[in-house]
């Protein structure tokens, strides 16, 4: 179970198959668009840290030069799916390796016949290399044209981001030479194209942003054609010479073969790590490995400066702004399988650590509030008005970059969680302890003491659940605040005893005063949470006088509640997009009794918007019920996470992959099915997986010791040691 694929064209699907047939390599992105393009196609590539400035939304990723276009002609005609005819056609991702094959048979207006494979991938052992292959074989004797080319009239929708710098050919390889815009990030492309057969003819097309290479070829009836396009890519993120940069690496591939070896044994050794096996359920088992190639591919493993965004590098949905879609998703795969990646993406927030001091600040208070939307700087790009949903026509204010202050402890928590999973003290001194310290000042300052009730609060915020806004004491806000104070006096032990010496620069750097500590012991141990003898938790106050709400009485649907009540109306009533208090009985599993998340389960899951609603959600309330003994429940949420841009459930995975949901997918297999938890001894699992399941295995890191869990149903428990 390795190869997602389709067997038939239907145009409108086509944004959504683009995503899902993404290919890519930490590095970049290429959306799944044929190579001789179709009409209204949303053909993209995405490279790690090139933003370029827009109005309302502040930044967004460069849609960067294409390198797929190969335009094909036999005798004359120009092949293409939306003329002649398709008389065979397939297309599949293995995800084994990222490679993409699409096969088809076509017939010219004029009744030349053909069939063409087109191969693509981006090579993982050089992310400085994509690599694209045609095989025609014509059932006509004639000529055969193709046309490479490196097409710098790219944009994002509409949104023009390069200008030429230069274009040209060194030996035989063409080159084009970009700049951003405004933020003036240079991007270099370089191409050489080898084929099997000698040409007729060659020529280097100089047309202005779109060098091209053309060959025509003199082909026999089923004689097969082989043309092989190498495309080197460099930025100024990388070199000083860019275009040096990329015609070395488009040079340096001597042929198809050798270099699809390389890039095929480095996924070897990624998936040696980070395969999931599902024995028993073939759809559980593509979905997880599909939710891991799609976080592999997107994920830097040579830079610190970038984060993944909310549609990893795959479409351009949140222009490539990362979330805390991040530390609570997708960082855990890479924290247990992948730490150096895990690593990268944390060092990204210590980096942003200046913008985030710059927000609190500016905002009045101190310490490192994260931006909500985060993109190059760590500057806050959140849009402050979006179109509404109910009326294109008019605005919606967006509060989430002014209210969503819970970012701050779920980066803390990603920290805390990579250091105890890795052990990686070193890191952790010199970059998480003050990750960590930090977020807390902010906790201590934002919070409010309300003298009346005796207790501080957090007032004005909006959690997770984006139905409510503007609420006070958010139960997610408030519980993960308070873990972030209560933590920083773990990480202020702990300095104390291995670094006196960081901790000595640390408490003159953040101002770590006994004033400052004492305030954070006090907001830590008076935080407020409304909470029922049974231990049921108010999302937020005056949460359970909203009315009633039950999804049965709206069913069937195909819109959200959101979209059905309006903004209002939805923060009126008990409607909620994803369940708040779930989420923190998830991450602070500890802190609760059985009883205490059975009866917050059945209360929240009653009312969440599961179809519609936040694709965050579902994975979460399957570990949740997994947790409650509840597989076959844990399998309902599953499955909607699971399927979130396999299906295209909300109708929108076009905008590229919900990273989120990808990560939550393995979460859910792993401490959800699998009852994965780590502790001082080692480990231990707790599986509760569904009926139909026969087995589970995955691998992961502990103090750097690769772990087998290997699990048969119905089975016990499995422990390890990693001593
Ligand atoms: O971070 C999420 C948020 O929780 C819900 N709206 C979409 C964002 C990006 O995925």
């Amino acid at each position: 179970m390795w190869i997602i694929s389709e067997d038939i064209f239907e145009p409108k699907s086509q944004h959504h198959k683009e995503t899902i047939f993404t290919i890519g390599n930490g590095y970049l992105s290429t959306r799944g668009a044929f190579e001789e393009g179709y009409p209204a196609d949303s053909r993209a590539t995405f490279v790690h840290g090139m933003f370029d400035r827009v109005p309302i939304a502040f930044t967004e990723l460069a849609n960067a030069t294409d390198w797929l276009s190969l335009i094909i002609l036999l005798n004359g005609e120009c092949f293409s799916l939306d003329s002649g005819t398709v008389e065979s056609y397939d297309r599949h991702l293995d995800l084994r390796t990222g490679l993409l094959i699409r096969n088809v048979r076509w017939r010219s207006p004029s009744g030349c016949v053909a069939t063409l494979k087109f191969e693509r991938f981006a090579s993982l052992e050089d992310e400085h290399l994509l690599c694209l292959r045609c095989q025609v074989e014509p059932e006509f004797d004639g000529t055969v044209e193709v046309r490479a080319g490196l097409n710098g009239n790219m944009d994002n929708e509409g949104i023009m981001h390069w200008r030429r710098v230069a274009q040209g050919q060194r030996d035989s390889i063409a080159f084009l030479h970009t700049r951003t815009r405004a933020t003036n990030l240079d991007l270099a492309l370089a191409m050489k194209v080898d084929s099997d057969q000698t040409p007729l003819e060659t020529a280097f097309w100089d047309v202005e942003n779109f060098p091209t290479l053309s060959q025509t070829f003199t082909v026999k009836r089923s004689q097969i054609l082989s043309v092989e396009k190498f495309v080197g890519i460099a930025t100024s993120r990388d070199t000083s010479d860019p275009v040096g940069m990329a015609v070395e690496h488009a040079g340096k591939a001597i042929n198809w073969e050798s270099a699809f070896e390389a890039h095929q044994q480095a996924w070897a050794q990624e998936w040696k790590r980070a395969d999931v096996i599902i024995e028993g359920d073939d759809e559980a088992q593509i979905a997880v490995r599909f939710s891991l190639f799609q976080l592999l591919i997107a994920a830097p493993r040579h830079d610190e400066r970038v984060n993944i965004g909310a549609k990893t590098l795959s479409g351009f949905g949140y222009r490539g702004h990362a979330f805390w879609d991040t530390e609570i998703f997708m960082l855990p795969v890479f924290t247990y399988t992948s730490p150096h990646i895990a690593r990268n993406l944390l060092d990204y927030r210590f980096h942003t650590l200046p913008a985030a001091r710059a927000k609190a600040k500016e905002n009045g208070f101190e310490g490192a509030w994260f931006a909500w939307e985060s993109a190059d700087t760590g500057e806050e790009v959140t849009p402050t008005w979006v179109p509404d949903f109910k009326d294109k026509k008019k605005l919606a204010r967006v509060w989430t970059g002014d209210l969503a202050i819970h970012i701050s402890a779920d980066v803390a928590y990603g920290t805390y969680q990579y250091w105890r999973v890795t052990g990686d003290d070193d890191w952790f001194r010199e970059r998480g302890a003050e990750l960590i310290l930090d977020t807390a000042s902010f906790f201590g300052t934002r919070a409010e003491w309300i003298e009346a009730r005796n207790r501080y609060e957090y007032n004005d915020v909006i959690g997770p659940d984006e139905y409510h806004d503007h609420v006070n004491n958010n139960a997610y806000t408030n519980c993960l605040a308070q873990w972030n104070l209560e933590t920083a006096f773990t990480v202020l032990d702990w300095l104390k005893v291995k670094c006196p010496e960081k901790l000595t620069d640390l408490t003159e750097r953040l101002n770590l005063t006994e004033v400052r500590l004492e305030k954070w012991r006090k907001v830590a141990a008076n935080m407020h949470l409304s909470v029922k003898p049974d231990g049921l938790i108010e999302q937020f106050d005056g949460f359970f006088d909203l009315k009633d709400f039950k999804p049965a009485d709206y069913e069937p649907r195909t819109k959200s509640m959101h979209e059905i009540f309006g903004i209002e109306a939805a923060n009126e009533c008990q409607a909620i997009k994803q369940p708040d208090v779930l989420m923190v009985q998830y991450l602070l599993h500890d802190h609760y009794s059985g009883e205490a998340i059975r009866a917050n389960y059945n209360y929240y899951n009653l009312r969440t918007d599961h179809t519609y609603g936040s694709s965050l959600g579902p994975s979460i309330q399957a570990i949740v019920a997994c947790m409650m003994g509840y597989p076959e429940d844990g399998y309902e949420h599953f499955v909607r996470a699971a399927r979130a841009d396999l299906r295209d459930v909300r109708g929108n995975a076009g905008d590229g992959i919900h990273g989120a949901s990808a990560g939550g997918t393995w979460q859910a297999v792993v401490f959800g099915f699998g009852g994965l938890r780590l502790n001082a001894e080692g480990w231990k699992t707790s599986p509760h997986m569904p009926k139909h399941w026969k087995r589970l295995s995955f691998k992961f890191f502990q103090h750097g010791k690769i772990q087998v869990v290997d699990i048969q149903n119905p089975s016990g428990a499995e422990t390890g040691n990693t001593s």
